[in-house]
């Protein structure tokens, strides 16, 4: 699911390998950003503690097409007073990755306030959003629909390619598919604006 943006771009073969995108994972506490993390560097579920600063981590991922890319994640505290630190860390990020809670109902209203407020700052127009709808293993977790719809991720509007992907960062279904979204997103974003400058 998705806003048209995350098909498949045909330059892929011709980017190198050694490059490295600054990814920011963000989210409200608790969401599973730091299981997100370290399932895609150890392939296994680590406990976590709740995260009072944030976490930085290289991580080589295979994606498909037998693409290695290496992501340079900055897992970010979700509470709420950590949050005016999401600024810096999306300061020339080259894609965001927003982890909700699926069973969370309660909070997706607060977590959709968030999620419009980092995307629409200025230095964050146009840059890639994954939306990764985590816990989906939980019984009562909401369904894509709904959460598309309360996040109201139609209204990020067509400056902002996003995708919204199920996932249980526990297990780790879904994160690779979501990267891979992720990743033909930013590389269609990269053309578009060495075209742009081109033109200038
Ligand atoms: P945060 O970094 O966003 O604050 P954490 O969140 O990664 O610390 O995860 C918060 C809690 O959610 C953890 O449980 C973690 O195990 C759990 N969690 C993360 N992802 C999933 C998932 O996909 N499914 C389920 N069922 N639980 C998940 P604890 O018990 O340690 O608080
Ligand atoms: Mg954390």
């Amino acid at each position: 699911m998705g806003n048209g943006l995350s098909e498949q771009p045909s330059f892929i073969s011709n980017v190198p390998f050694f490059q490295s995108f600054h990814i920011a994972i963000l989210g409200l506490d608790s969401a599973g950003k730091t299981t997100v993390l370290y399932r895609l560097q150890f392939n296994e579920f680590v406990n976590t503690v709740p995260t009072k600063g944030f976490n930085s981590e290289k991580v080589k991922v295979s994606l498909g097409g037998h693409r290695t890319v290496t992501f340079h994640f900055w897992d970010v505290g979700g509470q709420e007073k950590l949050r005016p630190l999401w600024k810096s860390y999306t300061r020339c990020t080259d894609g965001i990755i927003f982890v909700v809670d699926s069973v969370d109902a309660e909070r997706m209203e607060e977590a959709k306030t968030e999620l419009h407020k980092i995307a629409k700052t200025s230095e964050n127009q146009g840059v890639p959003l994954l939306v990764v709808a985590n816990k989906q293993d939980l019984r009562h977790s909401l369904g894509l629909d709904e959460i598309e719809k309360l996040l109201a991720l139609k209204e990020l509007g067509p400056g902002t390619p996003w995708h919204l992907q199920p996932a249980c960062a526990i297990i780790g279904d879904g994160l690779r598919d979501g990267l891979d979204k992720l990743h033909d997103m930013i590389l269609k974003r990269r053309k578009v604006l060495r075209q742009q400058r081109k033109k200038r």
